[in-house]
């Protein structure tokens, strides 16, 4: 399959990578570092989509700055590559049609609950990230790897795997790591992804987690996110992001919630230790893993924390 790709990319002329609606760290650097290798004749799309900001701090990626977004596309591409897209609903709009219409796709991925919707489907369900997929692709190829495409797959790596901190992280993980780091200097790509956040961002969630309730001998925790609170920050949907796992990783709390007004109902994160937090979401028609989850609760924002924390509390 690896050849077939790579013989579907050296005869299109024009490609589209497109990477999942409000881009994360894998995915952007994925798309850098494939968009490096293929060279002009392909073109990267960003999909953003509510609330949420661009992510600043992945524009040191090569070619990431350059990218269509979902108002300047257009449809003259004969090859599509779908990177790090659990599924076609992460594509949306115009880009969605376009993809439909595509005589060929390619869907790279590392997500286990990926059908594959694409014309070829090269998937590793549990790797670590699709920076690790990629770079195991490319090696298969005997395609060299350049500092910038390093750069790329570092950064996707390192992102996704919380700093090799995740269970899906193996010594193949380590091995690559590795390679790259005869290639690039990694802590200087730590630091850009690391210690460029926005200011606000860092003062919210500090605002959220000094405000954080604990009950239960501090079994669990919660924090609610206001629109009001939103508003004060002026924050962007991303900076709510890790501030459910700040709470989890606070010695003695088993069940971590974050509660967030939104138009659209209040929008529920679980993490846990060792409870399955998919039987609280479960319960709100939500899902997820068994240690982070998520549902909405349609109601007002006390309400919904009233009624999730009787959930939570019968499992502690
Ligand atoms: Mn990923």
């Amino acid at each position: 399959m690896e050849k077939e790709i790579l013989n579907l990319i050296e005869s299109s002329s024009r490609i589209l990578i497109i990477t999942h609606v409000n881009p994360d760290g894998d995915t952007l650097g994925c798309a850098s570092a494939l968009k490096t290798y293929i060279g002009t004749k392909a073109d990267i799309l960003i999909q953003i989509k509510d609330n949420f900001n661009f992510p600043n701090t992945y524009s040191f990626l090569p070619h990431i700055n350059n990218s269509k977004n979902l108002s300047n596309l257009n449809d003259e591409y004969d090859l599509i590559i779908a990177i790090d897209t659990a599924s076609k609903d992460r594509i949306i709009d115009k880009a969605k049609n376009i993809f439909e219409k595509c005589q060929n796709t390619i869907v790279i991925d590392h997500h286990k609950t990926n059908s594959g919707f694409g014309k070829i489907n090269y998937i590793k369900g549990g790797i670590s990230s699709t920076g690790e997929v990629l770079f195991d692709l490319f090696e298969k190829l005997n395609i060299e790897i350049s500092p910038d495409m390093a750069k790329g797959l570092y950064s996707a790596i390192l992102t996704d795997t919380g700093c090799f901190k995740y269970e899906s992280v193996t010594n193949h993980t380590f091995s690559i790591a590795s390679k790259l780091s005869n290639i690039i200097n990694t802590s200087e790509i730590a630091d850009l992804c690391y210690t460029n956040k926005p200011k606000n961002l860092i003062l919210f969630q500090n605002y959220l987690v000094s405000n954080a309730v604990f009950c239960l001998n501090d079994k669990i925790a919660y924090t609610l996110i206001t629109k009001e609170i939103i508003e004060k920050y002026n924050a962007k949907d991303e900076y709510t992001e890790g501030i459910c796992e700040t709470l989890r990783s606070i010695s003695g709390v088993e069940i971590a919630l974050v509660l967030k007004e939104t138009n659209n109902g209040v929008k529920v994160s679980i993490r846990t230790k060792e409870i399955d937090a998919t039987i609280i979401a479960g319960k709100f028609n939500g899902g997820g893993h068994k240690r982070a989850a998520g549902c909405t609760i349609k109601e007002k924002i006390n309400t919904a924390c009233d009624i999730l924390l009787k959930e939570a509390k019968a499992l502690v």
